[in-house]
């Protein structure tokens, strides 16, 4: 379901927030991120969400034709107007409502939309500050100096069946994940490995891609720069 462009090393995923985009623009900024070279939209926000997510997601939808996969904070914010969900189960935390809860609760709205699944471990890595995600779940982060129970969290993710493993520092995380903790990860893993959280740069993303990413996630970035051809900038660098 996520795409990733034949012979490049990466997939460069979108995160299009519904929060943080007007219905009005989003026709015109899925058709740039598409135009550099974006191969997949997430789409969600781990606040609750104020804005018409149906509408948003069929208007970006009816705009590309990338996939466009929610990333849901919440069975709230599940819509049929998508290709797939992640089924995002919160490994790195101890709470049930987001081990098992949300996924009962969704389980039979998500059949009978017919999106397609893709579970997914999520592990929320610390990043300097309390993410909204930490607020939201309730949960702590794994410490960033502890590689080794970063890996054992993604090996038990990957154990229990989940077919992606998503390192997330947290949406405008001072602290994105390093270098070293996705390639102790991905040196052990076999599921696809996806990172995001404050990664800023193009040169960044590359060497997260180095290391063994193989879908970098960018959002906050893209509302922030000034630069007009930012995505294509990410898109080369996951080449
Ligand atoms: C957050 O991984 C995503 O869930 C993307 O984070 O918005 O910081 O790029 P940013």
């Amino acid at each position: 379901m996520l795409k990733k462009k034949e012979n490049n090393r990466a997939g460069l995923i979108v995160l299009i927030d519904p929060d943080k985009i007007k219905l009005e623009d989003v026709k015109s900024k899925v058709n740039i991120y598409e135009v550099q070279g974006a191969d997949t939209f997430f789409f969600g926000s781990s606040q609750p969400v104020k804005n018409n997510i149906h509408a948003i997601a069929q208007e970006i939808r009816d705009n590309t034709s990338l996939p466009l996969i929610l990333f849901p904070g919440s069975s709230e914010q599940v819509t049929p107007n998508a290709d797939g969900i992640l089924f995002i189960t919160l490994i790195s935390g101890r709470n049930p409502d987001y081990l098992i809860e949300h996924h009962v609760r969704a389980a039979p709205f998500v059949k009978k939309m017919g999106l397609k699944v893709l579970p997914t471990g999520y592990i929320l890595i610390e990043c300097g500050y309390r993410t909204s995600v930490e607020r939201v779940s309730k949960t702590q982060p794994l410490s960033s100096s502890n590689i080794e129970n970063i890996v054992a969290h993604a090996l038990a993710g990957e154990m229990i069946g989940m077919k992606y493993i998503y390192l997330e520092a947290g949406s405008g995380a001072l602290n994105p994940v390093s270098p070293e903790i996705i390639s102790a990860v991905k040196s052990q893993i076999t599921v696809p490995l996806i990172v995001g959280g404050g990664i800023r740069t193009p040169e960044y993303a590359n060497k997260l891609v180095d290391a063994g990413a193989d879908y970098i996630v960018v959002g906050n970035v893209l509302e922030k720069s000034d630069d007009k051809e930012i995505v294509k900038r990410f898109a080369d660098a996951v080449k």
